[in-house]
């Protein structure tokens, strides 16, 4: 099938050739010269440009209809809708400048398209248009800047809870380990000569404030409302947290500790009844019964965001947010480190 449009495609390009070679035969018959250009050439290519212009444009606005639902939800920690505050800005800013741009390329393309009795200007040099085309962009970008520099201030300096939630996340090729801090509410020191089977984020077994510590796989739960404090480890390479529905990514690097804070604000089951998530999980799921596979549902994801091997893809561990007692529950059926290590 994919040969047959290939080949009509090859055809249609001959046809057209032997077109456009009539047409340029039945010129030369008429005696006018061939390849010079005419008024009605130049007249002809500015429609087209401004044809071109209006089809380019409104090519775009049907592309934003058609996809932009499939952008992330809305922003489910605090300090998340000032991100999204600053992402719409930019968008703003940037589809603001296409029009623009476009909008005069195309526009004079048509406007001052070549006549006879009009020839070009040559301009060698301007300085106050090498004026204005450096000073917009700076104060542009100058403006993207200050706003992405406060907000990161604000929301890396913000410490408002004095008694935040402490969960460290491990990574290594290719999985997550979420610790919690236990009962004591402080992490154990780490030995990587420790790390074994049985102890896979190498916990230093001499010291006593690991014996309470809570290590989960494949999935974590946080409490709504309530202020969290991540540490980041990891064992092998660089990979990196990203938290893309609570708009948090923070890098994880071997042999240091790096840290980010947030405040989850919608619990997984809400956020399964927003209509944007549920358009979207739909539409997956059609796909998939088409493919003979189960539905899934909605759910935050700890993802690794850099490209850290060859199971990378599926580096992810999945993020419950729900009550504070639902939370607690959860928490009380987890082994503590030294009950796993006691085995
Ligand atoms: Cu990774």
């Amino acid at each position: 099938m994919t040969l047959l449009y290939i080949l009509a495609f090859v055809l249609l390009c001959i046809a057209l050739n032997q077109l456009f070679r009539v047409f340029e035969l039945s010129r030369d018959l008429r005696g006018e010269q061939l390849y010079k250009t005419h008024d009605s050439d130049n007249r002809f290519n500015g429609r087209g440009m401004l044809l071109f212009m209006f089809a380019f444009f409104a090519f775009f606005l049907w592309q934003i209809d058609s996809y932009y639902y499939r952008i992330l939800p809305k922003s489910a920690s605090e300090h998340g809708y000032k991100i999204d505050a600053l992402l719409n800005a930019n968008y703003a800013l940037v589809v603001l400048v296409f029009f623009v741009v476009n909008g005069f390329l195309f526009f004079f393309a048509w406007k001052y398209h070549g006549t006879k009795d009009r020839k070009a200007e040559y301009i060698l040099h301007n300085n106050k248009l090498e004026m204005l085309w450096t000073t917009v962009p700076a104060i542009a970008l100058a403006f993207i800047i200050i706003f992405g520099l406060k907000y990161w201030n604000e929301i890396m300096k913000r410490n408002n809870d004095p008694n935040p939630l402490k969960i460290e996340l491990y990574a290594k090729q290719f999985d997550w380990t979420a610790r919690y801090a236990g009962k004591d509410d402080q992490f154990g020191i780490d030995d990587y000569m420790q790390i074994n089977g049985g102890n896979p984020v190498g916990l230093d077994t001499n010291d006593i404030r690991c014996n309470d510590d809570i290590l989960v796989k494949n999935e974590f739960h946080l409490p709504v409302n309530k202020e969290i404090v991540f540490s980041f480890r990891s064992r092998d390479i660089i990979h990196s947290a990203f938290m893309p529905h609570f708009r948090a990514q923070m890098n994880c690097v071997p042999g240091q500790i790096t840290s980010f804070r947030f405040k989850p604000v919608i619990t997984t089951a809400e956020m399964r009844k927003d209509p944007h998530v549920q358009r979207n999980i739909n539409e997956i799921n059609a796909i998939r019964a088409k493919k003979g596979e189960d539905p899934i549902e909605f759910d935050y994801l700890v993802l690794c965001n850099k490209i850290c091997g060859a199971s990378h893809y599926n580096m992810q561990m999945k993020i419950v947010v729900e009550s504070e007692a639902d939370y607690n529950a959860w928490l009380a059926k987890q082994k503590t480190f030294k009950a796993i290590a006691q085995k």
